[in-house]
């Protein structure tokens, strides 16, 4: 991660890291090891997570200092790294297009995050088209529009009030044509406990398929990274209404207790593969366990 933005990262989960940071720095008896798995739970790791990480913690201690190989607080780092699985394998762009599908509540990031994806991909000399499939709101189209103008990117876009469906069929359509590499799909925010908003999704996921064999190629769930335990919900529905294949949590920059992730990532069991950190297209990269879990306990890089 840039030096920057292992930062931002950081001071965006300090308040996690004051509260854990002391406890790990000395030997864990019975009641430090008590306030450690209450600190861990408030900040929304989750029973499981906050037990794994306060038994690494203790056994790092109690281990002969003679063969102490760790600390408690990397022990607890490693727990974390651990509780988050695998990571994902690399994007595979053999099939062209790549279709990426962006979902989420409203301001969850989706927009921006589409836009800072297409940036990235592009700085890495691969072409993107985005598809503003959000038609439920005039600007949401214009905003996407602006972002594709000072990014240099692609856009296919629809009236406001067309089918979203249909604009994402048109999308992946101009994608294939001029022979671009990845094709972002931004969607319109809606509400998980809106019923017709998730079929108005699943359309989407099922139009694309006839649009281009195999596609949407991922479904990546944007999640605001400050919404805590509420966003494990959120994901749960979202993932069994479409399927989802990787989360993107944004605003990790701001007053986010950053526990949540791994608790979702533990439930649905599928990665996150961006994190952001601020609203500028460099804020967006790829989820590093290493950094995320070395940030959210206040260790250095
Ligand atoms: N600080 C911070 N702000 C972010 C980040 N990602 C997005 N934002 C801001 O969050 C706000 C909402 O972002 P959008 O991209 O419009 O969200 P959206 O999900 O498309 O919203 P709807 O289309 O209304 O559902 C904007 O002001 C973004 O600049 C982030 O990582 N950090
Ligand atoms: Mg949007």
């Amino acid at each position: 991660m840039a030096g920057g933005f292992f930062e931002r990262l950081k001071s965006g989960l300090s308040r996690t890291a004051e509260a854990v940071a002391n406890l790990l720095a000395r030997p864990i008896d019975a009641q430090s090891a008590e306030q450690l798995r209450e600190r861990l739970i408030a900040a929304d790791f989750g029973p499981a997570t906050a037990e794994e990480v306060v038994v690494a913690a203790q056994a790092a201690w109690k281990t002969d200092a003679a063969l102490r190989k760790t600390t408690p607080a990397e022990a607890a780092v490693a727990a974390i790294v651990k509780a988050l699985g695998e990571a994902p394998a690399a994007l595979d762009i053999s099939a062209k297009p790549q279709v990426i599908m962006l979902l989420g509540v409203n301001g969850a990031g989706k927009t921006t995050t589409a836009a800072k994806l297409a940036w990235r991909w592009q700085q890495e000399n691969r072409t993107c088209l985005l598809g503003a499939c959000d038609t439920f709101r005039a600007a949401a189209g214009e905003q996407l529009s602006a972002w594709a103008d000072r990014l240099g990117v692609q856009v296919v876009g629809g009236a406001a009030g067309a089918d979203p469906a249909a604009v994402a069929f048109d999308a992946i359509k101009a994608g294939t044509a001029r022979g671009v590499d990845i094709v972002v799909l931004d969607t319109a925010g809606r509400l998980h406990t809106k019923a017709h908003l998730l079929e108005e999704l699943r359309k989407v996921v099922r139009v694309t398929a006839k649009a281009c064999v195999g596609a949407p190629h991922e479904k990546w769930l944007v999640l605001d990274g400050s919404l805590g335990a509420n966003s494990i919900e959120q994901a749960k529905v979202f993932h069994e209404a479409v399927g989802l294949t990787g989360l993107i949590v944004t605003k990790l920059d701001g007053t986010a207790r950053g526990g949540a992730l791994v608790a979702v990532v533990r439930e649905l069991n599928v990665p996150v593969r961006f994190i952001g950190v601020g609203e500028q297209p460099a804020d967006l990269q790829p989820f590093d366990a290493q950094a995320y879990a070395r940030s959210v306990l206040g260790l250095g890089a």
